[in-house]
């Protein structure tokens, strides 16, 4: 499986001598954020892991090549096709491959790609989940089923209310994943630093949350597990705000018999067309959070002595 992976010199170096290194998802560059603050938040993202001590791994498929460590060139053309490029999840890496394609890595296919490349964390925005309406649409994010089988830890915001809440975190103790508060016993929903639902430990430092994923490997699982990090208070949104946002946009998806992949692309676009620049900044700094708490993370990680 390896023949398909390029580890970037950098990276590929910190890898071999057992420093840092934290793994970013491409999707949110192409599919996340309008151009050209997308590859602006990309390589402000990186800068902030390196200012925490650890190397950025940003992760995506170019000419089929599975990339653990981008260029800025690379960051730069995959910013500027934005939605062009193929939004892949798992299903999708074979045929990319094989098709020597490009692909903009979720949630799911970063992690998969980070475990090859031997990187254990992963830091993003928001996560996919179990969306409104699954009951019937049976649309679920691969992201879930990848936290149940990739040991990685994926350090983000919560999700967006353009999901089910409760049935994605009921869906993730069903797979035997963890999710953590980091300083908070509620779940964040993104833009906003409470949800309502509980989580199920707090952990108030980086250090415990290095020691709870080490616990994790001696005991054999094969899972990842989630962090859950609210946006800062000074960034976060007014609730009515953006909650009637997401219903004007899953309306319109419904009106526009919007569906699969399509749908999370298509929610968050609309919601950040709706709230205006608000939203895509509150985003921005939600993430340059995330990549902080990763960092410190993975320095503990490296620095790990059983
Ligand atoms: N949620 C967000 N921002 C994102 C995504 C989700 O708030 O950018 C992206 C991530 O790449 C995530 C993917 O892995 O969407 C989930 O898509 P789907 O629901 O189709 O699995
Ligand atoms: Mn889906």
């Amino acid at each position: 499986m390896k023949q398909y992976l390029d580890i970037s010199p950098e990276v590929a170096e910190a890898i071999t001598t057992g420093k840092a290194v934290v793994a970013l998802e491409s999707t949110i560059i192409s599919h996340g954020m309008p151009y050209p603050k997308n590859v602006e938040t990309a390589l402000r993202v990186e800068k902030t892991i390196r200012d925490h001590g650890a190397v950025p791994a940003t992760i995506a498929v170019i000419g089929g090549r599975l990339k653990a460590g981008l260029s800025v060139d690379e960051i730069e053309y995959l910013g500027k096709k934005g939605r062009e490029v193929i939004k892949a999840s798992r299903r999708d890496l074979p045929a990319l491959v094989a098709r020597k394609a490009d692909g903009a890595t979720t949630v799911a296919t970063t992690m998969i790609i980070a475990n090859m490349a031997g990187i254990e964390i992963f830091a993003t925005g928001g996560i996919g989940g179990v969306h409104r309406g699954a009951e019937y649409t049976m649309d679920i994010s691969a992201d879930l089923e990848e936290l149940a089988q990739t040991p990685v830890m994926v350090v983000c915001a919560g999700a967006k209310s353009i999901l089910d809440l409760g049935l994605t975190l009921e869906y993730l103790e069903t797979k035997g994943v963890p999710v953590i508060g980091y300083g908070t016993d509620e779940l964040p929903a993104f833009y906003t630093r409470k949800s309502g639902f509980g989580v199920d430990y707090r952990v108030n430092s980086t250090e415990e949350l290095a020691a709870i994923f080490r616990a994790q490997r001696g005991l054999g699982y094969r899972g990842g597990m989630l962090v859950t990090n609210p946006i800062p208070e000074e960034y976060s949104m007014d609730k009515a705000v953006i909650d009637a946002a997401i219903e004007q946009a899953l309306d319109e998806a419904k009106q526009q018999g919007i569906h699969g992949k399509e749908t999370t692309p298509f929610l968050l676009a609309k919601v950040v067309e709706l709230t205006g620049g608000e939203s895509l900044e509150s985003n921005i700094r939600l993430v340059l959070n995330n990549a902080e708490i990763a960092a410190k993370t993975a320095v503990h990680l490296a620095n790990w002595a059983e």
